[in-house]
């Protein structure tokens, strides 16, 4: 048989990303990232995690925090991350992460660190607690994807800094040492939705946001949902059309073709010559019907303590097991002697 006729099998690329389970997650997380990350679970590796370390720079109440990280795990894999296809593991439960990040420590500046512009706004906004790990919170999201050798990382704007510290940071140490870690690529999506605040479009919907109005989580109630659209900031012109400086009608006309499927052109006629009332109505019930399925997932895997722990814990330990490799190459290069146990 001639061998060479059979196609060797591409290697998938792998794709790293983590969301933080610091609160609700919105429906802005859910279509700036949750659903782009469930649809790349076909074409590439994938490896997801929930970054609870990188959540204690922030101060957490204990239970509330436990809590919320369990709610977040439980809600992704509700949103449709398959066990079957992917890694989904609480970062915490890693130890190669923590481990990499004080090794990477050691390749970042002070003066890197210094630039990059979330350790500049938590620093304001969090200004009673300026702690180190707010300053090195880039090391570790480093070590969270060179761990893997990831080749994309999936991330909204704000976090691009950081990945391309990360790149600076792997071609340093393969500079130094050789290659050792895959220097990744930011993923952009091509259908990535960048959700306004209902009450200030101009903003980006946050779930921080004190004013609660201003976002819609996936896991609030119908009514919730219904009345924060119904208060959505517009306009006045009462014509639902896309255009610049028309910020809250814009916000949820890309909220409602993402739902829908529809263009803007389509929107526009759907709504022709009626107001602004029937048209946040619409919105709130496309979002309601989308999310539906997924509060009912929520509520049956949420039940199941014993089927989330059996999934968190299978995929940390495949997530131990590449990640030691990766950690053992980058410790050996350094010079440390090796582990004899
Ligand atoms: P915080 O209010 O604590 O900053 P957040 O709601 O902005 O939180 P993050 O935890 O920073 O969310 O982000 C998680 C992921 O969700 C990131 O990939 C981010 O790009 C994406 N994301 C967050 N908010 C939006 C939004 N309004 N539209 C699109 N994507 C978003
Ligand atoms: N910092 C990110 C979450 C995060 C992450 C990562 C994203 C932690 N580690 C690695 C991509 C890759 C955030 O707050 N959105």
């Amino acid at each position: 048989m001639d061998t060479n006729a059979i196609p060797t099998p591409e290697r998938k690329k792998v794709i790293f990303s983590a969301i933080q389970p610091s609160g609700t997650i919105t429906l802005g997380n859910y279509l700036g990232a949750i659903k782009n990350w469930v649809a790349l679970q076909d074409d590439y590796r994938c490896i997801f995690a929930l970054a609870d370390l990188h959540t204690i720079t922030v101060r957490q109440d204990p239970a509330k925090f436990r809590q919320n990280a369990l709610q977040a795990y439980a809600l992704l894999m509700a949103c449709g991350i398959d066990l079957e296809k992917s890694l989904f593991f609480i970062q915490s439960h890693v130890p190669t992460h923590a481990e990499l990040a004080w090794v990477l420590n050691c390749y970042t500046q002070f003066g890197e660190l210094s630039r990059m512009t979330q350790f500049k706004d938590k620093s304001t906004t969090h200004a009673d607690n300026v702690n180190a790990g707010l300053f090195t919170y880039p090391s570790l999201m480093a070590a969270d994807i060179l761990l893997y050798q990831a080749d994309l990382v999936p991330v909204g704007a704000d976090q691009k800094q950081h990945l391309e510290l990360t790149r600076n940071i792997a071609e340093r140490f393969n500079g130094v040492y050789g290659n050792t870690f895959t220097v990744p690529d930011p993923y952009i999506p091509k259908t990535g939705a960048r959700v306004m605040s209902l009450q200030e479009p101009t903003r980006k919907m946050s779930k921080s946001d004190e004013n609660v109005n201003a976002w819609v989580a996936v896991l609030d109630k119908p009514e919730d949902i219904l009345r924060k659209f119904k208060r959505a900031v517009t306009d006045s012109e009462a014509c639902v059309r896309y255009a610049e400086g028309k910020d809250g009608i814009n916000n949820l006309m890309g909220i409602y073709a993402v739902m829908t499927g529809k263009s803007y052109e389509e929107i526009e006629r759907e709504f022709d010559g009626r107001g602004y009332g029937d048209f946040k109505a619409a919105v709130a019930e496309s979002v309601i019907a989308h999310l539906r399925p997924v509060q009912e997932r929520y509520a049956q895997l949420i039940k199941d303590k014993a089927y989330l722990e059996k999934c968190y814990t299978e995929s940390a330990q495949a997530a131990q097991r590449i990640s030691q490799r990766t950690l053992d190459k980058a410790m050996k290069k350094i010079g440390f002697i090796k582990k004899a146990f």
